[in-house]
């Protein structure tokens, strides 16, 4: 394919054409994959509704511009490079060819297991290629995949098999995380006895810890390809058809199912891939996230493998068994373009630079950024001792709802500033409005970040409820894409993200609904109420911070401590280990406003320890709370 901008001229061009006539700029793109039959039209949309439509009646499957088309030209290049939580177990090289026949075997299985095109399946899988395998597979049969990260509780795993109605779940008799190896089977066990529509459940063996098979339910994944056919017709998709669910947190109620199509997603992810992290062919690319987060969908598995690229999937964690894993990963598969999140590179920066120097690092020609905003220092460090200066960085802003990059510089072509995601990509249409939704136009404003026109992965719909993705994201600002976050365009018209303005915390590159975690936490026996907020986290980049009203206890000083780690469990069991507050202050009252309204402002500046301009706290129900609270925080 040749999709790749090569000069900052070359951009300016590309992006004009993308304004000036989208569906031409985007047709010419998409005709460069491979469609059993062409679009009708190539847009149709509306932001009131919202309806959007890309490649209208196009007829193809995703798997067969990863396999069938790329099968002539190299079958037997490494697809993936599977790099194993210990660096004794030999890493794995998967081709082309080879992973075409895993997913043509297991779409067998799926299809003899009864799933049928338009059935949803859960994967909780460890990151492991199969797990990129059950993905390909149920793309292929036309099924819709919804990973869950396989850090979430089982209750959380129960809400979102109950919410998308799944017929099977994909999962491992376990993890293995560093030093540990991680239980999965029996969370999977408990979601599925909490929920009514699971029919079968195949497990993958990884760690060989035991786990209890029922008859009927249960199936080994080992078992289930025995003597299965390794050739498979893909089903035909309408370019329209969905082709995954991924749950994400916001700033109100249970997390939303954000729907996916197959023809926009395809073309948006593969075009970004290429042109963001410049892939050239035999280059060896490395995300470094979970296959259960947006950016292992799109910049793991489908961007790179409809590229044809080589892409490594790695198992472990950045610490184990020391903090230069990373770094030994990167020179022992010659990595070229690295891609990580600023809390991962913050937690290496603080264990000192001796780790750093033992690697080479001479493979590495483009490192990125996702996830969070990187502070500067971050970025230099990045900058300068993994990238030994040579490297451009790719700060790459987007979202789950975006399906793919949004804002980024081009490596080597767009001049970088550290902090700033810099200019949009080619059909990517910012717009800067202020509370009241007027447009702040030219450069040097500050506001709320808004995009005008569509692209072709964005989000279609929230699974089962229409209303609640018009509302979320279309209703704050009519005619308009409200994604959440707050945005600076500077004197260069370059954009600075400045992170949410909505109740959601990004903690270590991971969203939490300010909402979510309240409600976890209230599920304690001895709560009251609580709220949440986030607050400046070294590492993390926000931790999070809850204020408790617990039931009064005759005792309650004596075991404040136990009851913090009482709700601590809570919060882990009900969502999981992510969302654990990192601190826990015990109150008599929350400040609220005559309407009932928490004055989460307040709570915001007492989080952060700074209490020097709290506003204006008069019209407070309950004034006195706050000198409390400060008290309490140690901020008096
Ligand atoms: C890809 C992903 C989305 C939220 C988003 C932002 C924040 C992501 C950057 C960033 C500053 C970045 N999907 N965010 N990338 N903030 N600079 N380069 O992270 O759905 O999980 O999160 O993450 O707030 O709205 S996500």
């Amino acid at each position: 394919m040749a999709l790749k901008i090569n000069s900052l001229g070359g951009y300016i061009h590309e992006y004009q054409k993308s304004v000036n006539d989208p569906e031409g700029f985007w047709a010419e793109i998409a005709d460069q994959f491979y469609w059993r039959k062409k679009w009708d039209k190539v847009l149709e949309w509306n932001f009131e509704e919202p309806n959007i439509k890309w490649f209208l009646n196009a007829k193809f499957n995703i798997t067969e511009n990863i396999f069938e088309r790329n099968l002539f030209t190299h079958a037997d290049k490494t697809a993936i490079i599977f790099e194993p939580n210990d660096p004794k177990e030999s890493p794995q090289h998967i081709t082309y060819r080879e992973l075409y026949e895993k997913v043509c075997q297991f779409s067998n299985v799926l299809k003899a297991q009864g799933i049928q095109k338009g059935d949803r399946v859960i994967i909780y899988m460890p990151m492991v290629p199969e797990a990129a395998v059950a993905m390909l597979a149920c793309a292929r049969v036309g099924a819709v995949h919804s990973v869950v990260f396989a850090g979430f509780s089982s209750s959380a795993l129960a809400d979102r098999i109950e919410d998308c109605q799944a017929k099977m779940v994909l999962t491992s008799d376990g993890n293995f995380r560093g030093a540990k190896s991680i239980d999965v089977k029996s969370v999977v066990d408990e979601a599925v006895a909490k929920t009514s529509t699971i029919e079968k459940v195949i497990v993958l063996q990884r760690t060989g810890i035991p786990v209890t098979m029922q008859e009927g339910l249960d199936l080994w994944w080992h078992e289930a390809i025995e003597g299965v056919s390794t050739e498979n017709k893909a089903e035909e998709m309408d370019s329209e058809d969905m082709l995954f669910i991924l749950y994400t947190s916001g700033s109100t109620g249970k997390p939303k199912g954000v729907v996916h199509s197959c023809g926009g997603y395809m073309v948006y992810t593969t075009y970004t891939f290429q042109n963001v992290f410049h892939y050239n062919p035999g280059d060896i690319f490395w995300c470094t996230a979970d296959v259960g987060w947006i950016t292992g969908h799109s910049y793991i598995v489908y961007g790179p493998l409809i590229s044809g690229a080589t892409t490594l999937m790695f198992e472990g964690v950045p610490t184990y068994p020391d903090a230069g894993r990373f770094w030994e990963v990167v020179d022992k598969h010659q990595v070229n373009q690295f891609y990580t999140a600023p809390t991962a590179i913050r937690a290496l920066q603080a264990f000192g630079l001796e780790v750093v120097q033992k690697y080479q690092l001479s493979s590495l020609k483009v490192l990125g950024s996702v996830g969070e905003p990187i502070n500067e220092e971050a970025w230099h460090w990045y900058h300068d001792h993994i990238g030994k200066g040579k490297c451009p960085i790719v700060d790459t802003w987007w979202q789950t709802e975006t399906g793919g990059i949004l804002i980024s510089p081009l490596p080597g072509i767009t001049p970088t500033k550290p902090s700033y995601a810099t200019l949009p990509l080619p059909g990517v249409q910012p717009l800067i409005v202020d509370n009241e939704g007027r447009e702040l136009k030219g450069n040097s404003v500050e506001g709320n970040l808004c995009i005008k026109f569509p692209w072709p992965s964005m989000i279609r719909t929230t699974y089962g409820d229409h209303e609640r993705c018009r509302n979320t994201y279309f209703g704050n600002y009519p005619g308009l894409y409200f994604t959440g976050d707050g945005v600076k365009r500077d004197e260069d018209g370059y954009y600075r993200i400045l992170g949410r303005v909505d109740d959601v915390i990004n903690v270590s590159g991971h969203r939490l609904g300010t909402a979510e975690v309240e409600n976890a936490i209230n599920e304690h026996p001895l709560v009251i109420e609580s709220a949440v907020v986030g607050y400046p986290h070294d590492i993390k980049g926000q931790g999070i911070y809850a204020y408790v009203i617990a039931e009064s206890n005759a005792n309650m000083t004596d075991t404040e401590d136990e009851l913090k780690q009482e709700i601590i469990l809570t919060v882990s069991k009900i969502i999981g280990p992510i969302a654990k507050p990192d601190k826990i202050q015990i109150v008599s009252g929350l400040p609220k406003t005559r309407s009932g309204k928490i004055m989460r402002r307040i709570l915001r500046k007492v989080a952060e320890g700074d209490v020097s301009n709290l506003g204006d706290t008069s019209t407070l129900l309950n004034p006195e709370v706050v000198d409390e609270i400060k008290a309490k925080a140690g901020l008096a």
